[in-house]
């Protein structure tokens, strides 16, 4: 089985492309653009009408989301455990952090970079910014005090939702105001240890110090 993931650069689709090389799996790039300028293609937007990606194929069947893409794939080679299994207690854990990742984090960050979709003006879009960058740490602060003093997201075992939150900390951006992840001492002793990992100094180069 060969995999195409929809990919560009600083995006949720090189999180994706961690889990790929955890597990192993051939895949292609199908390079793709997310400049607000450059319009989506009809390719694209025929697999996901929102123009987002990661979009992955799978066997001719694409999926989009990217926590509901890791936990696919990392369902597919359980053997490889980078999730805790359906009936493993720790697999509600797993699908929290992905869930709240995707619905909340992401959001937030949606909200700095793309503050003209939150608002029907310009006039407010400073507005959303700011907000944005409150709820930004808001909510690192919320996974910081969930992580205390373990070693990964879901106590001794490294799982995706590390990636995840390593993925997540490279949005964060001093050019838009955003808290260091050194704020963070919890997320980014974990930033660092996966940005150790070989699949993500293949995929984001060299990775933090
Ligand atoms: N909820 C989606 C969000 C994906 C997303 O925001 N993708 C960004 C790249 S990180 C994108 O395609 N942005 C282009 C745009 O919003 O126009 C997911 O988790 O896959």
């Amino acid at each position: 089985m060969t995999y195409s993931l929809y990919y560009a650069e600083k995006s949720a689709a090189m999180g994706v492309r961690v889990v790929l090389e955890e597990l192993n799996q051939p895949y292609t790039l199908i390079p793709t653009s997310i400049d607000t300028d450059t319009p989506r293609t009809p390719e694209l937007l025929a697999l996901n009408p929102n123009g987002w990606i990661p979009v992955l194929i799978s066997n001719g069947s694409p999926i989009y989301e990217c926590g509901a893409i890791t936990t696919w794939l990392c369902d597919r080679y359980p053997d490889i455990r980078l999730a805790p299994g359906v009936v493993d207690p720790e697999r509600g854990r797993f699908l929290q952090w992905l869930f709240f990742f995707s619905s909340s984090l992401q959001n937030a960050y949606q909200m700095s970079y793309y503050s003209d979709r939150f608002c029907d003006t310009s006039d407010h879009e400073a507005s959303v910014k700011r907000r944005s960058i409150n709820r930004l740490r808001e909510l690192w602060q919320v996974v910081d005090d969930a992580i205390g003093d373990s070693d990964w997201m879901l106590g001794e075992d490294f799982s995706a939702a590390d990636i995840h939150l390593f993925m997540l900390t490279t949005w964060l951006s001093p050019a838009h105001d955003h808290p260091l992840v050194e704020e963070f001492a919890n997320v980014h002793r974990i930033a660092i240890a996966v940005s150790k990992r070989p699949s993500v100094r293949l995929v984001y180069g060299t990775g933090p110090a």
